[in-house]
């Protein structure tokens, strides 16, 4: 049962004094996640019909539940599969035909109400959906294919998340919301951060050049803060995060397969960092009207943004050149 008690003022403070917070059983395992593993059950099933006609999968595995179906049909398969999971589109590349799940609900899980109750105690009552979100279902790094190695499946190497917005949205208060909808643990891949390092500036970050995280920008080893500090959640559980607490998601070195989302919200009317994705209304007192109930809107505005973004220029999503002395 997820509680319906709001963040304490403990919990508060924590955020306020090292950039994050952990708080337990806040979402239900079975109503705030069941319809989401549901929905991408039918996801997969359509990966897999595909990946039966381009003769990629000889077996269905049918039977299997979700995340140990999708472990055994990529392994054989060696597709691609995280563009179609993800809640957003990719940062390049982009075509009238790249997937994304925008399934009702998804759209629940952001507006589950529990959640914005939380949010509200951090950032006000005036509740900006913030569009850079993703879902990450990561396979075990050994089993995980070449051919399905991106930033959504591998290891995510030390950053800040206002690192990897644009930087007219520097000032604002975009809070990172993340949680695991599996176990998520040291062995499999759960988030480290460094407590307190949002009291200090946005650093340098580069892009990486190890093949493992490669088309990431990260945080120099030199600039990373010792300190680090793992968070192993169980489903139900929340992590806040300050854009500037530096952060990375550890590999999954497990033979379980580590699934989470991450959302962001922020207050209304401040800028995104990423103008190009939509974002909605989550809550409002003052504009009650302006919220954004209507799910096939929601997914409405992201694919005019799919069929904006397929047809013109590439637009540039970091602030990051590389010529800092750290990312020779
Ligand atoms: O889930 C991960 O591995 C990384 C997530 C992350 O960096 C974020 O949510 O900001
Ligand atoms: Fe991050």
């Amino acid at each position: 049962m997820a509680k319906s008690t709001p963040i304490t003022p403990e919990e508060l403070s924590q955020f306020d004094e090292q950039g994050f917070v952990v708080v337990e059983d806040l979402l239900d395992v079975e109503t705030d996640f069941g319809p989401v593993v549901a929905e991408y059950e039918t996801v997969l099933e359509q990966l897999v019909d595909r990946w039966e006609a381009d003769g990629h999968l000889s077996n269905r595995h049918q039977t299997l539940p979700f995340t140990q179906r999708l472990l055994a049909t990529v392994t054989e398969a060696r597709r691609p599969y995280d563009q179609a999971m993800d809640i957003s589109l990719p940062q390049a590349g982009i075509h009238n035909d790249t997937p994304m799940h925008l399934g009702p609900a998804v759209f629940r899980l952001l507006n589950t109400p529990n959640l914005l109750d939380a949010v509200e105690q951090f950032i006000g009552p005036e509740i900006y959906s913030n569009p850079v979100q993703h879902t990450r279902i990561k396979l075990p790094e050994s089993q995980l294919p070449s051919e399905a190695r991106t930033g959504l499946t591998a290891r995510i190497d030390w950053h800040q998340d206002q690192g990897v917005i644009t930087n007219d949205a520097d000032e604002c208060d975009i809070l990172t919301v993340w949680f695991p909808v599996t176990e998520a643990d040291i062995e499999n891949g759960c988030l480290a951060v460094v407590p307190g390092s949002h009291k200090r500036d946005l650093v340098t970050h580069c892009k990486s050049t190890d093949p493992l995280t490669l088309g990431q920008v990260s945080i120099p080893e030199p600039l990373v803060e010792p300190h680090q500090l793992p968070l192993p959640m169980n489903p139900g559980d929340v992590l806040f995060m300050h854009r500037r607490t530096q952060h990375s998601g550890l590999p999954n070195r497990s033979d379980r397969v580590r699934w989470s989302f991450d959302l962001r919200y922020q207050p209304i009317g401040q800028p995104t960092g990423r103008e190009w994705f939509p974002g909605f209304v989550a809550r409002s007192q003052a504009h009650p009207e302006s919220v954004q109930d209507d799910h096939q809107a929601w997914a409405a505005s992201w694919q005019a943004a799919r069929q904006r973004l397929a047809s013109g220029d590439d637009v540039r999503f970091n602030r990051w050149t590389g010529d800092s002395h750290y990312c020779a």
